[in-house]
Order: C-alpha cells, then sequence, then structure tokens
C-alpha cells in the first residue's frame, strides 16, 4: 500500500522528502518511478496529466497538493467515487495575507509605478491614498479570504466581502449572492479576487464587473487566470475605468511571453507565487488522510463534487 505524487513541476523529490519524513513506514513514489500501480491507495496530485490516474486500480482518494482543486475536475477521466480531498493550512492563509497587504500597499503608494519608471529613469512623483481613505472588496469568503479581509483591516484598510455562501461572523459588511453584487463592487476600490474556479465563476472578472467599481479601481486576481476575461481587463484599463491591476494566475501558466499584460504598464505580474503549499507544513494531513483512507475513515477537508471546492 503506497502514495504515488503526479506534479507537473519538478517537484516531486521535495514533496516525496516531507511525506517520508512524516511517515518513514509509508511507501511513497513518483512520477518517474518504477511504481507498483496497484499498490497505490491514494494519488497526491498538482496538475497531473489528465487520465493519469486510471492507470492506479486500486485509488481510494484523490489528495490536491494546493487550496484550489480546480485541475483535478478538468480531468474528465477521473473516478466518480474517489474523493477528494484539498490543502487547508495556516501557512497559505497567511502567506496569501500577507502577499495581498504587500500588492494593495504596493499600488496605492505607486510603488510598481515607480519601479516602471526606474526603467524609463523617469522622476514623476505621484498622488498616493492613505489606508483609511481606502475600502477593498474581496470576492470569496473562504479561509484564504477571511485571513485577507482580517489583515487588511488590521492595518486600517475599510473592507467589504462578497460570497455565495454564508459566512461565520465577520466585523465587516459581507454582500451575498448575485443581488448583492452590483453593492458590494460600488464599494469597492480596490477589488480582491480569491474565488475557487467553477463553471459558475468562470470568466467573472468581466466588462460589467469593472463596470460597477468605482472609476479608477485597481484589481488583485490571485485565485485562478480563466476567472479574468484578459481582453475585458486591458480595454477596462485603456479607458480608464480600472487604474491597475497586480494578477498573479493566468489562462496559461507560465504567461506566454507574447502575452500583452506583459508589456502593459499598468499591469503587474506575479508567477503564481502569492501563496504556496509548504511541503512540511502540509505533509501531516496527507498522511492523516491516508491513513484514514485505509481505516476507511472519511478523509478530511473534502471537496464538494457539486460546489466545485
Ligand atoms: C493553490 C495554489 O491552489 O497555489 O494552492 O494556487
Amino acid at each position: 500500500m503506497a502514495i504515488v505524487i503526479l506534479r507537473n513541476d519538478g517537484l516531486v523529490d521535495v514533496w516525496k522528502a516531507a511525506l517520508n519524513a512524516q511517515a518513514p513506514d509509508i511507501p511513497v513514489y513518483g512520477s518517474g518511478e518504477d511504481i507498483p500501480r496497484s499498490d497505490i491507495k491514494m494519488a497526491a496530485v498538482w496538475k497531473h496529466p489528465p487520465g493519469s490516474l486510471k492507470s492506479y486500480p486500486n485509488l481510494q482518494g484523490i489528495q490536491g497538493l494546493g487550496a484550489g482543486v480546480d485541475f483535478i475536475f478538468d480531468d474528465a477521466e477521473i473516478r466518480k467515487d474517489l474523493p477528494i480531498m484539498r490543502v487547508v493550512d495556516p501557512y497559505l492563509a497567511s502567506d496569501m495575507a500577507e502577499f495581498v497587504l504587500a500588492l494593495t500597499t504596493g499600488m496605492l503608494k505607486r510603488i510598481q509605478d515607480y519601479k516602471y519608471n526606474e526603467s524609463l529613469s523617469l522622476w514623476k512623483p505621484k498622488t498616493y491614498q492613505r489606508f483609511k481613505e481606502v475600502t477593498v472588496g474581496i470576492m470569496g469568503l473562504g479561509k484564504l479570504g477571511l485571513a485577507v479581509a482580517e489583515s487588511l483591516k488590521s492595518v486600517g484598510f475599510s473592507v467589504v466581502g462578497w460570497t455565495r455562501n454564508s459566512v461565520p461572523a465577520v466585523n465587516f459588511p459581507v454582500f451575498r449572492g448575485g443581488g448583492e453584487r452590483i453593492n458590494f463592487l460600488n464599494r469597492s476600490q480596490v477589488l480582491v479576487c480569491l474565488l475557487p474556479l467553477t463553471p459558475e465563476t468562470r470568466g467573472i472578472l468581466n466588462r460589467d464587473v469593472f463596470n460597477a467599481l468605482p472609476r479608477g479601481a485597481r484589481l488583485i486576481n490571485v485565485a485562478r487566470g480563466p476567472l479574468l476575461v484578459d481582453g475585458e481587463l486591458l480595454n477596462a484599463l485603456d479607458q480608464g475605468m480600472l487604474s491597475e491591476a497586480c494578477l498573479d494566475v493566468f489562462h496559461a501558466e507560465p504567461l506566454p511571453a507574447d502575452h500583452p499584460f506583459w508589456k502593459h504598464p499598468a499591469v503587474h505580474i506575479t508567477p503564481h507565487i502569492a501563496s504556496v503549499s509548504d511541503p512540511k507544513s502540509v505533509a501531516p494531513q496527507i498522511i492523516s488522510n491516508y491513513r484514514r483512507l485505509l481505516r476507511g475513515e472519511s478523509p478530511e477537508n473534502l471537496v464538494s463534487r457539486s460546489a466545485g471546492y
């Protein structure tokens, strides 16, 4: 009985070492090794090749190695009876909170603009905003969204949230569902997207949303690239509806060299690095889920197949 790690990014060995350190008794294999396929009970995956899970006949569960599991649902060949688990980890939430705080404060103090001007040897002071004058709207109030809200509030921003679900009591205004979305957007001078990617949310960051934001608003997308309609963002920036955007995630990653985002002065690009699963921190929950599966118990951090996250 064993675990297989399938990743697209060359980090199999780091994950294998973390799982081995946590549970030396459990055999862990990586793609590329001679894998005893019928022994594999759990696949731990990050953007695995679609269809590749079919070759493990005794699989009992699929453990996503990140917070988002959209890439698992993109694999049309996964068995419908298998539980899917995602990562819930305090570092994922706190790293995301720190990153969004850095992007938000950087934009309001014009740091990214000065970096761009530096490349032009251009000395040009600009206006800036104080935190207490700015309302940040957070789309998606899961564990990451709530951590982001807390950190922004702690330094003086006003925060509003939007969700399709119910949330625990929070100390900022929350708008719910399609009916309240416009009111939420009208208040959001900075819009932070932390929604999961599902068929309902694909393309949600579009012209209608940009239109409803205060003129000159800023966008931060740290969730998934296909939530955004790229061309409509470029139009919104060029027409002054939005003043700038920080993008960490893209339809295709790495972002292709000829994508217009690279050259646009109001688009600030980071390479899907806002918050990355830390193998050492995450290994205990993977091993615990593996042992639960073997004992026939329900694993933790189960994903809802109907909701898609
Ligand atoms: C994740 C990510 O989903 O890194 O964890 O994008």
